[in-house]
């Protein structure tokens, strides 16, 4: 370890100004999840996978040298089944809150093609007519809402789905990955009813096989992968426009002093949209001005941050373990929440700064918070109410908090459509030159970089380690969560990051095609988005003909919320090694590491590895990479030496077709 990981390794931020924070705070006697990550340590027995507390003879502890073969629950269940059914539980439940939030969006689509919610319109009818060719929709000469109605009703199909069948998305995979599927009997039929199968296989004396067991996790994982969160992905497109490259700012910085500051944090667009249209109405802004603020200054948190960040480049002050430090600068007025990765801790420490907390979802309230229920049927009506309260907070403003203004700039929003448009313009987008690239070993592979900010590490450090290793290596870096908020906070999501850091091959690509090493790919479901990258990669030829088997790996550094768990199964199952930080919610049973690691790697070219160690995740990963391009038979990667014959589309050409493209609705 070099002096400055030492450093690094001491902090509970890696990120300099969320130290501050941690620090004034400390100074202050205001506790947030650092200190008491410090004071709580995880149970070293259900920690590993070793507690069973499916029935209330139970809890079962399965502990002792041999556990793994010796001990017994008190109903005979042995370590392997416990650990197997713990792991499976964490996935239903990762896939029912991205797919809750899905079936949200669903619905919403349902309602604004029926005119019933008239504060939404469809923004994206290329993408519309897009998802309805996968839909096998009709939509030429059609009109735009019947087109979306049906395309809705298909989606909803795919939650309740119960007789025979499967998830319309699946048939977006390569035709191997979807063989592979079949073959192992792991092609979700319904979104509710395989997390339902899940949670009946894992009561008491139902399924006792491990193996048997987390194939039925894979089903599950994959219909939150290629239901759940493509369904999320795709609907926002529709309704909210498919993001293309944005520049904003990130970190603490974004709050500014003489506005009211107003915060979204969580994971779902809709309100958040909303807002972002009210807090420019001139009405509103006369009212913020009418209590002496200068105007209303809108950023987000978590993955609503990520959403509005990359539709309309509204700043970000960063993922989940920044949300307590948000509150201690003392300038966020209200702090409104909807789903997912919000600490109940905000409203205990609200009571010692001025910020309001606003819960807005019928599915969850937080004591001591205020309640504005979100209704997309009068949406912009809550919106208002909403910013409101924070303008009318402005005046309520104390001094105190650590003020912070450092801030960097960041570029978000690359959809799969726009990076398909950006390797060829409108006309021509294809993945040609990347997979060029990869071939000719100029970028050595491909890493998706995801997942939370965890406070059981320096928080953001793995991921800003992994970040500037792997660019360092020629490697390519989609990012998506907290992970790409770690890094747009840091200062990395810019094309400048290339030119510093990155290695010749990748930095040579990058400044052909104007883009930064690390491309900011949106919110933990639009995880969706790398998998339909990895099948047009594989369709596109030249790499392997389905996701498993090509150079690229997925790795969540710093995870620690089960839809993780959800999205790196999903992953695996797709055929992508994954190696999640931390220590393994499965150590306790060699036996299902094994299956995650060796056999599900033999069925699907997919694994998931737990691997605490950063250093290590980064050789595993670049030795996965390096394998996959000697069984694809590419050129050996060797930094600086590359074939030159493949001239990537540069931004003048790019430029060129645009120049000569007729006006369009949406990019692609
Ligand atoms: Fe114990 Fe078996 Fe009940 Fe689990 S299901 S708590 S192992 S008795
Ligand atoms: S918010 S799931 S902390 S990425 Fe999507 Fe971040 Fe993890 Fe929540």
């Amino acid at each position: 370890m070099d002096k400055e990981t030492k450093k690094v390794a001491k902090m509970k931020s890696a990120n300099p100004e969320a130290e501050k924070i941690v620090e004034w705070g400390a100074e202050h006697k205001i506790e947030t999840c650092f200190e008491r990550a410090d004071k709580m340590k995880p149970c070293p027995i259900g920690a590993p996978g070793a507690c069973c507390k499916v029935c209330h003879m139970g809890p079962c502890r399965f502990v002792g040298k041999n556990a793994e073969e010796e001990a017994r629950g008190i109903c005979g269940a042995t370590l392997p089944t416990i650990a197997a059914r713990n792991l499976l539980r964490m996935i239903a439940a990762g896939t029912s809150a991205h797919s809750d939030h899905a079936r949200g969006m669903a619905f919403t689509l349902l309602d604004v093609a029926n005119g019933e919610a008239k504060d939404f319109k469809i923004k994206d009818v290329r993408k519309l007519y897009r998802v309805a060719g996968y839909l096998d929709v009709e939509f030429e000469g059609r009109p735009v809402n019947d087109v979306a109605r049906d395309v809705a009703t298909k989606l909803i199909e795919d939650f309740g789905r119960q007789g025979k069948g499967e998830l319309y998305f699946l048939k977006r995979a390569p035709k191997k990955t979807q063989e592979r599927w079949k073959k192992w009997g792991i092609a979700p039929r319904g979104i509710d009813r395989e997390v339902v199968e899940t949670m009946h296989r894992t009561n008491i004396g139902v399924d006792h096989d491990p193996d048997h067991l987390l194939l039925q996790g894979l089903r599950t994982s994959l219909a939150d992968g290629w239901g759940g969160c493509m369904i999320s992905t795709d609907i926002t497109d529709i309704l909210f426009g498919t993001p293309m490259p944005v520049k904003a700012e990130a970190s603490f910085g974004i709050f500014k002093e003489d506005e009211v500051n107003l915060v979204v944090h969580g994971h779902e667009p809709l309100l958040a949209e909303m807002i972002v249209d009210v807090v420019s109405e001139p009405e509103m802004i006369a009212y913020a001005k009418s209590k002496g603020a200068k105007g209303i200054n809108l950023g987000g948190m978590c993955c609503t941050a990520n959403e509005i960040l990359m539709r309309h480049a509204i700043p970000t002050a960063g993922g989940f373990t920044n949300q307590e430090l948000g509150i201690m600068t003392g300038l966020v007025d209200a702090l409104s929440v909807d789903v997912q990765c919000i600490m109940p801790a905000i409203t205990e420490l609200s009571k010692k700064f001025h910020t309001k907390i606003i819960t807005t979802s019928e599915k969850a309230k937080i004591q001591g918070a205020i309640h504005v229920q979100f209704d997309e049927h009068r949406a912009k009506e809550v919106a208002r109410e909403i910013v409101k309260i924070a303008i009318d907070n402005y005046t309520n403003r104390k001094t105190k908090g650590e003020h912070i203004t450092e801030k960097f700039p960041v570029i978000a929003g690359f959809s799969h459509e726009y990076i398909e448009y950006m390797q060829g313009g409108r006309w021509r987008g294809s993945f040609r030159p990347l997979n060029d690239a990869i071939m000719a070993g100029r970028i050595r592979g491909v890493v998706g970089l995801a997942g939370c900010d965890n406070p059981r590490v320096p928080s953001t450090g793995l991921h800003q380690f992994l970040a500037t290793e792997l660019i360092k290596n020629d490697v390519l870096i989609v990012s998506t969560g907290c992970g790409s908020a770690a890094c747009g906070s840091s200062g990395y999501l810019t094309p400048e990051m290339a030119l510093e850091n990155a290695g010749p091959g990748l930095r040579e690509v990058c400044e052909a095609i104007g883009i930064p090493p690390i491309l900011h790919l949106g919110s933990c479901v639009d995880n969706s988005r790398i998998l339909t990258i990895a099948s047009a990669m594989a369709e596109e030829g030249g790499l392997s003909d389905e996701i498993g088997g090509m150079p690229a790996v997925g790795i969540a550094p710093e995870w620690m919320s089960e839809k993780a768990i959800a999205i790196g199964c999903y992953f695996a199952a797709s055929g992508v090694p994954v190696i999640f930080g931390g220590d393994s919610p499965v150590e306790a049973s060699k036996e299902v590491t094994r299956i995650m690691t060796e056999v599900w790697f033999e069925r699907f070219k997919g694994s998931l590895h737990f691997e605490p160690d950063p250093e290590k995740i980064l050789a595993m990963a670049l030795d996965y990479i390096d394998k996959a391009r000697v069984a694809l038979k590419l050129k050996k990667y060797e930094q600086g030496k590359f074939a030159t014959e493949k001239v990537l589309m540069d931004m003048a050409a790019r430029r060129d077709i645009e120049k000569a493209a007729k006006p369009h609705i949406g990019i692609y």
